[in-house]
């Protein structure tokens, strides 16, 4: 046999998936995301860019591509993002380099972007997206994990709980809901989805060689 539709891992070729999370701000999705990155080795984080300042602890190109808002205007104007939207006071996007290569080439991507965002990979990428809504157990514990943070002023923390209501009312546009009351419990129901995810058919696109030479008796 001269050439095998089947990866030297024995998996199927197959098209990556662009994996969304959203949820309040609060409910605990920066945590369930390091997790899953941290236990699943095929997939990665787009990394956005912001015109947000960085936080103390913040990584410059890990965390974010941190970016003047003016610099934000001319990345728009250049169409180098998948999507963006204003969140808050802020821009972010998803800029499209990588995350085209990365899908053909079967490596899956997390994003961590607000519904907005999701709306926009819906529109374009249907095929390819799968959305996860996280969900707080309630109201009293996103309060205090906002509080417990403690990386923003008051004046902020007030402002993203007060935009928690409206956020919440998105849950229906999302494939998935996850009430996240524990942490591992949360990821391994992330990560149960994304395997079952790689197993749709429409995904595997070596899938017809490897029936056919299944039938040719190889
Ligand atoms: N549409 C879109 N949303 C993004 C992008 N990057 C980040 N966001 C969202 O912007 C919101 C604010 O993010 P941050 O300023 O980092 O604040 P945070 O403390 O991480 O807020 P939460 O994740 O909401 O708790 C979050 O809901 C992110 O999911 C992006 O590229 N596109
Ligand atoms: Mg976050």
């Amino acid at each position: 046999m001269t050439s095998s539709p089947a990866s030297p891992d024995k998996e199927i070729n197959r098209r990556g998936l662009m994996l969304v999370l959203s949820s309040p701000s609060g409910a605990g999705k920066s945590s369930i995301s390091r997790r899953l990155l941290d236990i699943d080795n095929n997939i990665t984080l787009s990394i956005s860019a912001t015109s947000r300042k960085r936080r103390p602890g913040e990584v410059e190109g890990k965390d974010y591509q941190f970016v003047s808002p003016e610099d934000f205007q001319i990345m728009i104007y250049e169409n180098q993002f998948l999507e963006y939207a204003k969140v808050f006071d802020h821009y972010y996007g998803t800029p499209a380099t990588q995350v085209m290569e990365t899908l053909g080439q079967g490596g899956d991507i997390l994003f961590d972007i607000d519904w907005q965002g999701t709306q926009s990979l819906k529109a374009t990428a249907r095929d390819d997206l799968v959305s996860v809504f996280i969900l707080p157990p309630s109201y009293r514990e996103l309060e205090r994990r906002l509080k417990k943070r403690n990386q923003d002023t008051d004046q902020e923390v007030a402002k993203r709980m007060s935009k928690a209501a409206d956020e919440l009312s998105h849950f229906p546009e999302y494939d998935y809901i996850v009430i996240n009351h524990d942490l591992e419990s949360s990821v391994n129901e992330i990560h149960a989805i994304l395997k079952a995810e790689r197993r749709r058919r429409h995904r595997q696109n070596g899938l017809t060689d490897f029936v056919r030479n299944l039938q040719a008796g190889y």
